[in-house]
């Protein structure tokens, strides 16, 4: 008998593991259904990337001969609103002797899993997600006994692994890592490299309507939709990235620009967490273009780390420390994220206003902002980690727990108490002026450390690590600015206290 197999929206490649060895009667099940769209009110330019690149998946398919049952989130009313409820509908329509399902990337469906052989009465095999470098295993070896998960080591084992950069058993260029060179800030006047933008066409045009009639009142905007929704255009994305940006990734890789939404990032976490382009692929094109002299080492090994390294490291992280990971609040954060989360007219911050504008308009910001601008002043501001965790799985076209989790909770706010970060990511506005130039245009005195007019970002940080003293003094890489704030009178620590208080009150963080 046939075999029913269940592909997931990210789950949107050709060789993924559910189609190993499919045979030409059995049939894929796809599903938009209202709770995976629901369970989190998910960006909707998010929704509409994942439904236009499910529907576009499911035509290769059948093109490729594959029988495939699509369930659309128009026909909802009576179609099934789980992927379970899908699977069911599927069933019922045929006789199978299997289900096959690559493992999903979420614990919460992963526990959903288990009950589908009681519920569905049919074996359920669910078969590894081989598009990963590294096995849930292999990580687990790696992990075990260490005092610290440092990511950098992963990565040297990574690299060995792949071959990436290797000239045998040494990296290329004779260093693992050359990030000491990728901390440039952009010059005045930098004309970052233009984009594709990528067309709607009927398919994609029919699921914006859907979106904005059912998803209108979620966040972000939905117009204008440029994304690639097809292997072939996510393909042309990253050639056109390889080309233009790649040879100045490193170089700006920490820069923040105002009005620059993009710099010189790749803009293809969305299409490789979807299963559109592969991790090693989008690696091999960059190695590729350094070794025919196209772009420089720093660029190319930043950018290959960011992706065998970091993501690789992130994906074992989720699935090492399982669900309980998310209940950790090592800083006892307990404030509310502030409204202008939501709406970037809501501050004055500049910088904030401008990575939370580029949220809502393109479901994307890039890393410094994620991690040094909204992560950053929800660490400072001790806004609790449950608020801030599903602020980001919502708003990035990229988000699925998987990824977004250890990100969040533990790089950007340190709940984890220290498993991805060996110290919280936390910075006061010299930073922020140092590699950008919101500050110039900012309401706010960036060069003020307390008052009315200073930069929040200057006394909350001290207010941070004063709130935090017991917590976080004994470590090490933060020996220089408790020895700072050791010397700060009683008066200033009082005052600062006092400017945080009024500020983060004011905001309704407090
Ligand atoms: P580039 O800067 O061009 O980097 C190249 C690629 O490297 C990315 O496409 C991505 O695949 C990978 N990468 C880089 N950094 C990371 C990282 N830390 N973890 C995993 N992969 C990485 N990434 C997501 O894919 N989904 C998320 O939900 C997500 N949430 C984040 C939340 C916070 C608080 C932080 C600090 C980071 C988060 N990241 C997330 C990581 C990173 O910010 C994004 O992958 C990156 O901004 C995507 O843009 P890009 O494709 O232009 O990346
Ligand atoms: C994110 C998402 C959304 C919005 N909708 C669907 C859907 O309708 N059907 C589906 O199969 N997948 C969807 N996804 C992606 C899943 O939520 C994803 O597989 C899990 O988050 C696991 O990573
Ligand atoms: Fe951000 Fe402070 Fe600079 Fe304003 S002054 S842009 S709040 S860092």
């Amino acid at each position: 008998m046939p075999a029913l197999r269940v592909i997931l929206g990210d789950q949107l490649s050709h060789d993924v593991a559910a189609l190993d060895g499919a045979a030409d009667d059995d049939l894929v099940v796809m599903a938009e259904v209202r709770d995976e769209a629901t369970y989190v009110r998910h960006h909707q330019k998010k929704i509409a990337f994942i439904f236009s690149a499910m529907r576009h998946f499911a035509a290769e398919l059948r093109e490729k001969g594959r029988q495939v049952r699509y369930f659309h989130i128009e026909d909802d009313e009576d179609g099934p609103h789980t992927l379970r409820a899908a699977a069911r509908k599927a069933l019922e329509e045929g006789r199978f002797d299997e289900i096959v399902i690559t493992e999903p990337g979420e614990w919460r469906l992963a526990e959903d899993l288990r009950r589908w052989e009681g519920d569905l009465g049919v074996p359920v095999r669910v078969v590894a997600d081989d598009r990963f470098i590294c096995d849930h295993e292999t990580f687990e070896e790696w992990a075990e006994g260490r005092d610290g998960l440092l990511m950098e080591s992963f990565y040297r084992m990574m690299r060995r692994k792949t071959g990436l950069l290797m000239n045998g058993d040494e990296p290329e260029g004779g260093r693992w890592n050359y990030d000491k060179e990728n901390r440039k800030p952009a010059p005045g006047g930098y004309e970052p490299p233009k984009r594709i933008d990528f067309q709607p066409n009927d398919i994609t045009s029919r699921v914006l309507t859907t979106v904005a009639e059912r998803y209108g009142d979620h966040f972000g905007a939905l117009q204008p939709f440029h994304m690639a929704v097809i292997r072939a255009e996510a393909l042309r994305a990253l050639n056109a990235f390889i080309e233009r940006a790649l040879p100045e990734f490193g170089d700006y890789q920490d820069a923040m620009l105002g009005g620059e939404a993009y710099l010189n990032h790749s803009l293809l976490s969305a299409y490789i967490n979807a299963g559109l382009l592969g991790p090693v692929e989008v690696c091999e094109k960059a190695e590729a273009a350094y070794r025919a002299g196209e772009a420089p080492l720093n660029a190319v090994e930043g950018f290959i780390r960011q992706i065998i390294g970091w993501r690789e490291y992130i994906r074992g992280v989720y699935w090492l420390k399982g669900p309980d990971y998310a209940k950790t609040n090592h800083l006892n954060a307990s404030g509310k994220l502030p409204d202008f989360y939501w709406d970037p007219d809501k501050t004055d911050m500049a910088c904030v206003s401008e990575a939370v504008r580029h949220t809502r308009d393109h479901a994307y910001s890039h890393h410094i902002q994620r991690l040094m601008i909204t992560g950053n002043f929800a660490l400072l501001a001790g806004v609790e980690p449950a608020e801030v965790n599903e602020w980001y799985l919502i708003v990035y076209s990229d988000a699925f727990e998987w990824v977004q989790l250890p990100n969040t909770h533990g790089m950007a706010l340190f709940a984890d108490g220290g498993v991805v970060a060996t110290k919280p990511y936390a910075a006061g506005g010299n930073y922020i002026n140092k590699m950008s130039d919101y500050c110039k245009g900012c309401a706010y005195s960036v060069k003020d450390k307390t008052g009315e007019k200073a930069c929040p970002f200057n006394y909350l940080y001290w207010d941070f690590l004063d709130r935090n003293e017991d917590r976080l003094k004994g470590l090490r890489r933060l020996n220089m600015p408790y020895n700072t704030l050791g010397k700060f009178s009683a008066e200033r620590r009082n005052e600062i206290r006092e400017d945080a208080d009024r500020f983060l009150k004011s905001i309704g963080v407090r």
